[in-house]
């Protein structure tokens, strides 16, 4: 029988944390309790935009505030977390004073898709909270490769969570028969090498030059300098994309590019590309801003944007040896 999520965390080294380990089951509990929210939206008719924005200037989805606001109930962390931050709230949260952990999410990411009935997620990383003063924005401000756990849930035809805590990166899915979290995939593996590429095609006039040279070079297939076909995809949903190059290899791009509104990238660090980095790195694939490492960065901001290429080894490396 697969073991489930409290077997797999029991049977790690005694160097892991309990109260660590206590929080990955909160967490697991929480996106399971959002999965299913998700789930019931067309039901309960709780996928529409509302009339306002999160800090970011982005229409919110009703669903994204219902997602962020379960996260912020007190009562699933067990006095465990000490603060949250989340891409849809101005600033921090505090939850527990004393709590040795603090949280950082995405409730809901690729909320295009909630109304299509495609993949969405929630991506979480947890850090270390200071010890005996309150939380500020700063103990937030830390590079990814701090976090202590990252991972992700995708909401899609399985509801499966991709979890790092910094040794190795494995898939659970929801066992409804047992009503547990079981393991699914051990170790989980990227390829070095692959044939496939996800970019968002229709801002190909306004990448640099480093990004169009390697798409060009991909869609030029046999003919071009590389000398094999490539196939692209795109999901509109960072979850569901990386999830594809966790299970059969790819290179994911979210590029700064030349609009006003793009030189920074537009997926965030701290809530999106520190924790999928973390979990990519885990897994044996690679993450860089196309310049260095993503969990190198020193954030300055919580809501801070980067540009991002991850998944398999050979294709970042390319990507990023462009950009000189
Ligand atoms: P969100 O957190 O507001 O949902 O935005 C993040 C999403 C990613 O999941 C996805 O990769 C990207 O935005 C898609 O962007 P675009 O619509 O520009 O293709
Ligand atoms: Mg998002």
């Amino acid at each position: 029988m697969r073991p489930t999520l409290s077997q797999f965390l029991d049977a790690l080294p005694a160097t892991v944390p309990s109260n660590l380990k206590a929080l990955v089951l909160d967490m697991a509990a929480a996106c399971r309790d959002i999965g299913q929210t998700v789930n019931n939206s067309a039901i309960t008719g709780k996928q529409g935009a509302l009339a306002q924005e999160n800090v970011q200037g982005e229409v919110q989805k009703e669903l994204d505030v219902i997602a962020n606001d379960m996260m912020l109930e007190p009562e699933r962390w067990h006095g465990r977390v000490a603060a949250v931050a989340s891409e849809e709230m101005d600033t921090l949260h505090p939850i527990a004073d004393g709590g040795e952990y603090l949280l950082v999410f995405d409730p809901i990411d690729g909320s295009s898709n909630l109304d299509v009935n495609g993949v969405v997620g929630t991506i979480f990383s947890i850090l270390d909270a200071p010890k005996g003063r309150a939380v500020t924005e700063a103990d937030f401000l830390k590079p990814g490769k701090e976090q202590v756990a990252a991972g992700y849930t995708a909401y899609g035809p399985q509801t499966t969570m991709m979890l790092t805590l910094g040794a190795g990166t494995f898939a659970f899915s929801i066992d409804h028969d047992r009503g547990e979290w079981v393991l699914i995939r051990d170790q989980v593996a990227i390829p070095e090498s692959t044939r496939e590429f996800a970019i968002n095609m229709s801002n190909h006039r306004h990448w640099e030059a480093p990004v169009r040279r390697y798409i060009d070079e991909c869609v030029a297939g046999k003919d071009g300098p590389r000398g094999v076909d490539f196939n692209m995809r795109w999901l509109a949903s960072m979850v569901g994309d990386i999830h594809r190059i966790l299970t059969r290899g790819g290179v994911f791009i979210y590029p700064v590019d030349q609009r006003a509104s793009g030189k920074n990238g537009k997926l965030r660090l701290l809530y999106e590309c520190n924790p999928i980095a973390m979990v990519i790195e885990q897994a044996g694939g690679t993450a860089t801003d196309g310049h260095q490492r993503i969990l190198d960065i020193a954030p300055t901001a919580l809501h801070q944007r980067t540009g991002v290429v991850l998944g398999s080894k050979e294709e970042v490396a390319r990507v990023t040896q462009y950009h000189g």
